[in-house]
């Protein structure tokens, strides 16, 4: 027990013990142990870090921008130096691949902080010329303190891709991650120092949803809150927010859908699937778990994807052979599972996985799922509605353009849906249709840092990523000019 290590919230540039001298257990996904213990932060702590982030905005915002870039590059370059130490935190706390963790998370995260540093500085704000009578310039200010709420799938990841445009823009940040995944953004607070940013800018709350989160987002001195996480949550958090007419920004969940089309290449689409369905054991929000799939294609892709899928190898995150590490907790795991129960009942074939995994050695008390694979199930089966966030996709079959359209859009979701085709009409026809904030065509995850990223229908509020993050964390103020 004594190597457990108990965290602090960082206020102020200082790590503190909360206020009620609570914590909470952090869960190791892959073995079942208490990997850290952590601050239940409530309503006081909140304060003190909203008064800390308060007190540090004046200085920031002054802050020419190439001041605040400089610091904010800083902190990339520590990420990088550091990049094994955090890479193993984050597979420790998620349950991920190292592998995964090391590429993926901690090369976004560094892409992040460098993309908004140098975005800030390319930025230009606009003016309205009125001929003879004058003209207009709009300012871009900074709102002030800001909270920032992130998940536990891609915990670095998304924490740098709301902080980075937050500080560059010049506000101060209160930040809460999941409490299920607290330690890169503990680690991250730390090195937010090293890196010159000055005590009370990037300020860090650790605790439950319930006791520190809705309390950021009830505080007064909280002026945007940038969200990703559950759909029911966001709807919360736009409910307490819209009262005192706080910004928000919500990233939601997800039910993609993945069209393939009678033409698509089988070895790309194969590939493709694989990664969309079942990277980070199909816990991102933009994973395809609809594979919707031509009659034509079907069996021969079928075939093809039952066997890749049943290579895939589930197992101890740190082993470079693994595909698949563990889920996030022992009550996710159990959620997923009840969903294959409920595809058992209703008639459905499972044609890849269906079980839980308890590997041999230190992971035999881990959560873990066989990437799962399940078609005929009935049309209006809960599974192709409701976002699963694991490793289980549902196939479907569809006939014609019209009906894979029909199918694609049946959900309450639209956040990410991917198109397979050799046909470009097609696949230019297939992505204007359809009711998502972002179309891959024969791709998946390929992240271009300038464009919009979110959602429409239930799967969010609002676009991030370049510009939008700009404008998102700024309020615009037009100033006019008479030269009569
Ligand atoms: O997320 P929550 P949960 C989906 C996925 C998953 C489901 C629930 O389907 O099974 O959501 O996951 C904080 N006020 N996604 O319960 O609760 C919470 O502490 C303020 C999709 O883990 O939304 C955490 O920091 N904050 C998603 C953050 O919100 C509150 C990624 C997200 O947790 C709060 C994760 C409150 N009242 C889950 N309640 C994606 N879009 O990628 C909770 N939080």
């Amino acid at each position: 027990m004594d190597d457990i290590k108990t965290l602090g919230n960082w206020i102020g540039g200082r790590e503190v013990a909360p206020a009620s001298g609570a914590f909470l257990d952090n869960v190791e996904p892959a073995t079942g142990q208490i990997l850290a213990r952590i601050p239940d932060s409530g309503p006081d702590d909140v304060d003190q870090a909203v008064a800390a982030a308060t007190n540090a905005f004046p200085a920031w915002s002054a802050l020419s921008v190439a001041e605040r870039a400089e610091r904010v590059e800083a902190l990339a370059a520590l990420i990088e130096r550091d990049t094994e130490r955090l890479a193993e935190l984050e597979s420790r706390d998620t349950g991920k691949p190292l592998r995964l963790a090391r590429d993926i998370d901690m090369g976004r995260a560094r892409a992040n902080l460098r993309f908004f540093a140098q975005a800030m500085q390319q930025w230009t704000s606009a003016s309205h010329d009125m001929g003879p009578i004058g003209f207009n310039y709009t300012r871009r200010e900074p709102l002030g303190p800001v909270a920032l709420i992130t998940p536990w799938n891609l915990p670095l990841y998304l924490l740098t891709w709301k902080l980075a445009p937050a500080l560059v823009t010049g506000n101060t940040v209160v930040a809460k991650p999941s409490e299920m995944t607290p330690l890169t953004a503990d680690a991250l607070a730390a090195l937010s120092l090293e890196a010159g940013i000055p005590g009370g800018v990037f300020n860090l709350v650790q605790g439950s949803g319930a006791g520190c989160g809705q309390a950021l987002v009830d505080h007064p001195g909280i002026k945007a809150i940038s969200f990703t996480g559950g759909t029911v949550t966001g709807r919360r958090i736009a409910a307490s927010a819209a009262p005192r007419l706080v910004k928000t920004s919500l990233e939601l969940g997800g039910k993609n859908p993945a069209i393939v089309h009678a033409d698509a290449d089988l070895d790309r689409t194969v590939a493709g699937l694989l990664r969309a369905g079942f990277t980070n054991q199909g816990q991102v929000c933009l994973c395809s778990s609809r594979w919707l799939i031509h009659d034509a294609l079907y069996q021969p892709l079928v075939e093809r994807l039952i066997e890749a899928v049943r290579r895939l190898q589930v197992g101890d995150p740190n082993l470079g052979s693994t595909d698949q590490g563990a889920l996030i907790s022992a009550a996710h795991r159990d959620k997923v599972m009840a969903f294959i129960d409920q595809a058992r009942r209703e008639g459905g074939r499972i044609l890849a996985g269906g079980e839980s995994v308890r590997p041999e050695g230190r992971c035999r008390e881990g959560y873990f799922i066989r990437p799962t694979l399940i078609s005929d199930l009935p049309d209006t089966s809960r599974l192709h509605f409701d976002e699963i966030f694991g490793p289980v996709v549902t196939l479907q079959r569809f006939s014609d353009e019209e009906q894979a359209i029909e199918l694609a859009n049946s959900t309450d979701y639209g956040l990410a849906a991917t198109v397979w085709t050799r046909d470009l009409a097609l696949a230019h026809r297939t992505a204007e249709r359809l009711q998502s904030g972002i179309v891959w065509i024969n791709d998946w995850l390929v992240r271009d840092l300038r464009t919009p990223f979110g959602g429409v229908k239930q799967s969010g509020l609002g676009r991030e990523g370049g510009r939008w993050s700009l404008e998102f964390f700024t309020e615009p103020k037009n100033v006019f000019v008479s030269t009569r």
